[in-house]
């Protein structure tokens, strides 16, 4: 134990089975590289909130109805069963495969306007559903999907219980997982089922900001044709050669979506100003999901961008000033040494108001 616990006052809503995810690495320009979306990251995040005082609660489990609201079923039910199939397949046991990866892709330019089908094989499945090499699945993700997509709407419920604020510290991450989609480290979208819930209870516009450094391209195409959920994202500008390479250009902002793509090398000023006209296209919602990647953070292994963590709190603060019920959820952020006290800072910048 830790001497002196501090006062922050938001609460966490947590599961152990989030550690239960061992993606044992990525397969990263054709080669598995180990990794950095490692349980260790839910460890080192949950020890430094525990320490600054914050109160730690489980999520309700939930039924499936939660996650279909937002994805369809094909992608549900695949994430479900993919690594039961893989095992009878006897892929690990026959051919040292010991994790669930795509390898062919069923793109418009292989289809080329003919019917997608099922393939028989369950190798052959896999690129259906999962958009890169690098989002693998293994004998206990299905558990932590579960209980990451748990913990988001539970964070939502307690809003409307009386919390002006709640952390969901979710893992594995979800803004990448689009309808019927996963990639970039993500399966399903924890942000979305926060939103989906927040709307349902509060009535009236909800929004998402996302200051993750990579764009939540899987949350904007849930919310796309909603005009009830306005979603909002700052990151790293896809145009200069990062992921998700394909989404999150200036020109997909629409009247319920705004991207802001920064340079590489941006650091506190402009990111805050940035975050700052997010949370002005926000402030008409009733209520606000902040999609909490610190993976902008300079010394990040994973994004380019160089934001402090007095940056972290001060966009706590300006998200906090807008005065709305707000959930938190855990996106990125892969910098073991600074990734829980950039959590705290962000909190407690929020807190602060
Ligand atoms: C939730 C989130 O932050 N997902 C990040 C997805 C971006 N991953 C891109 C990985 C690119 C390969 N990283 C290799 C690092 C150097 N070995
Ligand atoms: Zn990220």
């Amino acid at each position: 134990m830790t001497s002196e616990a501090g006062n922050l006052a938001i609460p966490v809503v947590w599961h152990d089975d989030c550690l239960r995810h061992q993606p044992g690495g990525e397969v990263w320009l054709g080669l598995r590289e180990e990794g950095t979306e490692v349980p260790e990251r839910a460890r080192v995040i949950l020890r430094a909130l525990t320490s600054a005082g914050a109160p730690v609660l489980p999520p309700r489990p939930h039924d499936e109805a939660a996650l279909l609201a937002v994805h369809d079923r094909a992608l549900v039910t695949h994430l479900a069963t993919i690594w039961a199939d893989w095992e009878a397949g006897r892929y690990p046991a026959d051919y040292g495969r010991d994790r669930v990866v795509p390898y062919v892709f069923p793109t418009a330019a292989m289809l080329a306007g003919l019917p997608l089908r099922t393939p028989a094989a369950t190798h052959g499945q896999v690129g259906m559903f999962c958009y890169d090499t690098m989002t693998l699945v293994g004998p206990g993700s299905w558990e932590a999907i579960r209980a990451a997509a748990d913990s988001a709407r539970t964070a939502a419920a307690l809003i409307t219980a009386g919390q002006r604020a709640v952390y969901a510290l979710c893992r594995p991450p979800g803004h990448h997982a689009a309808p019927a989609g996963y990639g970039g480290s993500c399966y399903l979208n924890n942000a979305a089922v926060a939103a989906d819930e927040l709307h349902r209870r509060v009535g009236g516009p909800v929004a998402v900001v996302d200051i993750d450094a990579h764009h939540g391209n899987g949350t904007q195409e849930i919310f796309l044709s909603s005009d009830d959920i306005l979603t909002a994202s700052v990151h790293v500008d896809p145009g200069a050669g990062w992921f998700p390479h394909f989404l999150g250009f200036a020109d997909e902002s629409n009247d319920s979506n705004l991207n802001l793509p920064l340079a590489p090398g941006t650091g506190d000023e402009e990111w805050l100003a940035a975050v700052r006209r997010a949370a002005a296209f926000a402030g008409s919602a009733r209520a606000l999901v902040v999609a909490l990647g610190v993976d902008a953070a300079a010394g990040d292994p994973e994004s380019p961008l160089e934001v402090t963590a007095a940056g972290y709190r001060e966009a706590g603060r300006i998200l906090g000033e807008l005065g709305l019920p707000t959930v938190v959820v855990q996106e990125g952020g892969y910098d073991l040494e600074t990734i829980g006290e950039l959590v705290v800072e962000t909190l407690s910048g929020l807190a602060a108001v």
